[in-house]
């Protein structure tokens, strides 16, 4: 997939979990879509998250999802899980597998790594990245062990020096708030609660899809 393509996709970004969600996330998934997010990342942690064969029915259920619309399916941090029911790419942070053994293992997938500053920007490049997720931008909850809160200034800084691989920004993007970090250099915003704690996330998906294409 060449770089334009990947970094429309990051235009809306929507990361979860069932722990994230109000009510079924087939449903949240679905609303989603219908409000315009452009990639979707399977991210089942936390405590009470679902594991074993749970965990991989829940993937296998919102991949199909996905495929019906035609939005690529990402997985958080589960090579193997990526591999076996062939997902279109997968996101590693900085404490799961190296991103190098990741780009060897899944060789045509889409990589995402996550970076907080310019020494794992660049690391993350010569691992094989295909994009990088930078945050917190703003404070969250729902990513307990967030490295500290970056503001959108994070994104220029890694742009001002060079960085021009795409981007995402991530962590308390809400409505409102997304125009800044796109104004900031990023592709795009990724979001999990705005969207997926919302009580009407089609509606909250639209407004962030408008905000970014706006700005
Ligand atoms: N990585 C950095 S912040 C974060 C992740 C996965 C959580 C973002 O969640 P929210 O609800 O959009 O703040
Ligand atoms: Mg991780």
């Amino acid at each position: 997939m060449d770089v334009r393509q990947i970094r429309s996709l990051l235009t809306l970004y929507f990361v979860m979990g069932s722990l994230n969600c109000n009510t079924d996330p087939e449903e949240v998934l679905s609303d989603a879509i219908r409000g315009g997010i452009t990639l979707f990342q399977f991210r089942e942690k936390g405590d009470g998250a679902l594991t074993g064969e749970d965990r991989i029915y829940l993937a296998k259920k919102l991949f199909q999802v996905c495929r019906r619309h035609e939005i690529p399916f990402i997985v958080n941090d589960d090579v193997e899980l990526a591999l076996s029911i062939e997902a279109d790419g997968i996101h590693v942070g900085q404490d799961d597998i190296p991103a190098f053994q990741a780009r060897k293992q899944a060789a045509n997938m889409i990589l995402g790594v996550s970076a907080h500053n310019l020494q794992e920007a660049r690391q993350a490049i010569r691992d094989g990245a295909d994009y990088l997720g930078v945050g917190p931008i703003y404070a969250t909850t729902t990513k307990p062990d967030a490295d500290r809160v970056k503001g959108p200034g994070v994104i220029r800084m890694l742009r001002e020096n060079g960085i021009d691989v795409p981007v995402v920004g991530i962590g308390g993007i809400q409505p409102g708030k997304a125009g800044e970090v796109i104004r900031s250099g990023a592709d795009g915003v990724a979001v999990v609660s705005a969207i997926s704690g919302s009580d009407t996330p089609y509606e909250v998906a639209k407004t962030l899809k408008e905000e970014v294409v706006s700005s």
